[in-house]
């Protein structure tokens, strides 16, 4: 049975790029005090877990964050509190990558696509991270460009030698998009065909949903319960849209959907550690401050997960169980409709935190001093 304690448990993992200044395609605006490296990125993270207690990692994406001595950024990382997450394999920058890169035509390119993969859990091994999170760019762009069933069999192919890769304690987490970069088709556009990959590799194959990554409309509450069922959510990248991959802040387009999500993730006790679901965020603050976007966005999740750990679980059931259409409903807009900021505050006071994170931050002066010292930071991501 669920309850409000479950909060103690539950943990929320931030991306790296999130810190770097980001943009879109029209301009990237430069932020004082921007990471000039992974480290000072990690350092900028464990300020967002040092005023929430609920972000103790942080995810890497390689090459983005190439250092020469990862056994170093891991220490770096527990110095300051956290520890290394998923490493995300980056298949979208590289000239070769024209026509893909696991389904490429070219076997030469799937081959160095696989050995990315390879280095990439050789990152794992020395951060101590489990999760190797691989998101396909591939596609196409016009109808007869290639074959899309040769492209899904070259892929089964390069991906069962990604899997191959891993250690036991290891599991592949495979994402899917449903356009972008490529416009025609997407060699993994839906969760259908991402679970397609995973139920043929093995148990250490799961799913990765981004909320950003689907058609408007669709209802994503349903693809978690599915998921769920299925035993293969591995991860989510929390993220809001209003209108494709727009990667703002988790809970700021629409609290609503995140509730309904997180009420699925609550009905399957998918909350809990033991179910292995990493709760993590992919976005990007091209306007706003970055740390505090990052605590903005780990409240919002928090504050939509409190939410739906008060849903009368027994209430809700017997109402289904009657027919009773109206009265269940009541019991989840109930739950929804509840204000539980104070009651957030009061628990982060009990646990010797601040009442109020983005204050906190905001009045700790990290900013200013960074911002004297960092001089050049590092342009996240799409900017590059
Ligand atoms: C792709 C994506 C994927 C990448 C990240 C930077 O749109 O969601 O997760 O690794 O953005
Ligand atoms: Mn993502
Ligand atoms: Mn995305």
């Amino acid at each position: 049975m669920s309850s409000p304690a479950d909060l103690d448990t539950f943990t929320i993992e931030l991306p790296s790029w999130a810190f770097g200044n980001a943009g879109t395609r029209f301009k990237v605006f430069a932020t004082p005090g921007v990471p000039r490296d992974p480290y000072e990125k990690i350092s900028d993270a464990a300020q967002v877990h040092r005023y929430t207690g609920l972000a103790p990692r942080v995810s890497l994406h390689i090459p983005w964050d190439l250092v020469d001595d990862y056994d170093a950024l891991a220490r770096h990382a527990a110095d300051e509190g956290v520890s290394i997450g998923a490493i995300n394999s980056n298949l979208f920058q590289d000239d070769d990558y024209r026509l893909g890169s696991l389904a490429n035509p070219s076997k030469a390119v799937r081959d160095k696509a696989i050995a990315h993969h390879a280095a990439c859990v050789d990152v794992m091994r020395a951060t101590g991270s489990t999760d190797l999170k691989l998101w396909l760019p591939d596609g196409t762009n016009y109808p007869g460009q290639d074959s899309i069933r040769a492209r899904q069999d070259r892929l089964a192919d390069s991906l069962q030698q990604v899997y191959a890769l891993l250690d036991p304690g290891h599991r592949l987490l495979i994402e899917y998009k449903l356009f972008e970069p490529s416009f025609y088709t997407m060699d993994i556009p839906d969760w259908g065909t991402a679970l397609t990959h995973c139920l043929a590799l093995g148990d250490q194959a799961n799913v990765v949903l981004d909320t950003g990554h689907h058609a408007p409309s669709t209802n994503i509450e349903f693809i978690v319960a599915m998921l769920l069922r299925a035993g293969r959510l591995g991860a989510f990248d929390f993220n809001s849209r209003f209108y494709a991959d727009d990667d703002l802040m988790v809970g700021a387009a629409d609290p609503f959907q995140l509730f309904r999500i997180l009420n699925e993730i609550v009905e399957q006790d998918a909350h809990l550690p033991a179910s292995g679901v990493n709760f993590m965020l992919d976005q990007c603050h091209n306007i706003e401050p970055k740390i505090q976007g990052q605590i903005r966005s780990v409240l919002n999740v928090e504050e939509a997960l409190a939410k739906a750990l008060l849903v009368d679980r027994a209430a809700l059931t017997a109402a289904q169980q009657e027919g009773d259409v109206l009265g269940a409903h009541a019991v989840v807009m109930d739950a929804y409709n509840t204000d539980v900021r104070r009651s957030l505050a009061d628990r982060r006071e009990d646990k010797g935190l601040e009442r109020d994170p983005v204050a906190a931050f905001r009045a700790s002066g990290y900013l200013d001093r960074v911002s004297a010292e960092r001089v050049g930071g590092l342009q996240a991501s799409w900017g590059a």
